[in-house]
């Protein structure tokens, strides 16, 4: 870190003995699995630069924000609106649940058949390891799976943060509106902590901000479609989990310009494998930061993975918001309309997810499928058999968690599946 942050973390409340070890185990893990990876593109040196100050200058950044009284705002889920949080000069940032942190504190709270995400965001916040969630002004959840939902029942008694959008679970006309209603209502909510009011100009602003992150990460995915891809998925992931928490203008600048880069490795017809690697499409439950396990293990067993259908990847960036709206209303409505596109899996019947994953299999040129999904993540271990079922290409199955136990025998069956697609 470029400056000694403890005097901040003390005052956010961090635990500061664990904070450290935390630390200390993610630099090593990074080092491990990132730095050692050939032929990087240079571009990767910004993101680098951002792992590396995650806790540090970042979290200087939202605490010089606050004192501007700018609010906030902490998500775990696409569905939240990133326009309307932009729209009140508000700062967007994905909370910390991507590790096996603190679980034996979360497991006082949730069953242990609860999913890592769930119990990694419970953790974090129990032991005093995030420093972005003490920052928040407003958490946000989402009635997405049953877990979430009660978690954050439970997530409101202990940070008195939560606000929670009720997510429909069917899209009908009638699921539409309910929907158009929780937008209109988190619009009122974030004018009333910010005491800023959301005009037809701040919101078109803010969703062109919006749609230039997103296009950009429409670009990088493009890229990725070349044999030999460019980057490596490991750094791919990398970007799509930093889109989360970096401010968004200077992500925007800073993965066109990675992707200007890539463009001229293609045109060379450089790649980070060399061409005619087995290319792997991962799909499934999202990969929080610092998840970055199974994409190690496939790119360590000679495999490159060129795509992620997921929130981390695909589903976050796949569609933009109708940028011509003339009207508040209407601008909400576009809104609204985008985020009900998304195709997670607690939705039903959640047919486009299956029409989705088939064309970016297409789309990426990938020779195998790997359907990722969290351990007791019922919405996405349910639909690995029904997309099983309708797909004709490659295709194996995998349930695993944030440990490091199950390594050895995952490693084994990506190898075999890795092994039938040369
Ligand atoms: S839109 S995938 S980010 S809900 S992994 S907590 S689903 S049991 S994270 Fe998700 Fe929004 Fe859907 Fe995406 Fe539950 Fe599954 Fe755990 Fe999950």
């Amino acid at each position: 870190m470029s400056k000694d942050y403890t005097p901040l973390w003390k005052e956010l409340g961090l635990d500061l003995v664990k904070h450290d070890g935390l630390l200390s185990v993610l630099s090593d893990a990074y080092k491990n699995i990132y730095l050692s990876q050939k032929n990087r593109p240079e571009g990767m040196k910004y993101f680098d630069f951002v792992i590396s100050e995650v806790h540090g200058l970042r979290i200087e950044e939202l605490y010089e924000a606050k004192k501007e009284k700018r609010k906030v705002i902490g998500t775990f889920c696409v569905y939240v609106p990133e326009e309307l949080v932009l729209a009140v000069d508000g700062v967007f940032v994905g909370l910390c649940a991507g590790a096996e942190v603190g679980f034996e504190d979360a497991e006082k709270y949730v069953p242990r058949n609860t999913c890592a995400l769930i119990k990694a965001f419970m953790g974090f916040k129990l032991s005093g390891l995030c420093p972005y969630v003490e920052l928040t002004d407003m958490v946000v959840g989402e009635t997405t799976c049953d877990g979430k939902k009660k978690a954050y029942e439970i997530f409101d008694e202990i940070t008195k943060k939560m606000y929670v959008m009720e997510i429909p679970n069917m899209k009908n006309d009638s699921d539409r509106k309910l929907w158009l209603g929780e937008v209109k209502k988190f619009k009122d909510k974030l004018e009333e902590i910010s005491s800023k009011e959301i005009t037809v100009n701040l919101l078109k602003k803010a969703t062109e901000i919006v749609n230039q992150k997103r296009s950009a990460l429409q670009r990088l995915s493009k890229l990725r479609a070349y044999d030999p891809s460019p980057i490596s998925g490991l750094d791919a992931l990398l970007v799509n989990q930093i889109a989360f928490y970096d401010d968004p203008v200077r992500f925007t600048m800073k993965v066109n310009e990675l992707c200007d880069e890539l463009e001229e490795r293609v045109k060379k017809g450089e790649g980070v494998v060399p061409k005619g690697t087995p290319r792997i499409l991962i799909s499934g439950s999202p990969f929080a930061i610092p998840n970055w396990k199974l994409h190690a293990i496939v790119e360590n067993s000679g495999a490159i993975v060129v795509g992620e259908e997921s929130c981390v990847g695909s589903r976050n960036f796949r569609e933009l918001t109708n940028q011509n709206f003339n009207s508040l209303e209407e601008g909400l409505e576009k809104i609204a309309m985008r985020y009900m596109g998304i195709d997670c899996a607690c939705f039903t019947p959640n047919k486009e997810r299956i029409d989705n994953a088939k064309s970016l299999f297409k789309e990426l040129k990938a020779d195998g499928m790997i359907h990722y999904a969290l351990q007791f993540c019922t919405p996405y271990m349910m639909e690995a058999f029904k997309i099983e079922k309708k797909i004709d290409f490659p295709y194996m199955r995998i349930e695993t968690d944030y440990s490091m136990e199950d390594l050895g025998q995952l490693k084994t069956r990506v190898e075999a599946f890795i092994e039938t697609l040369r």
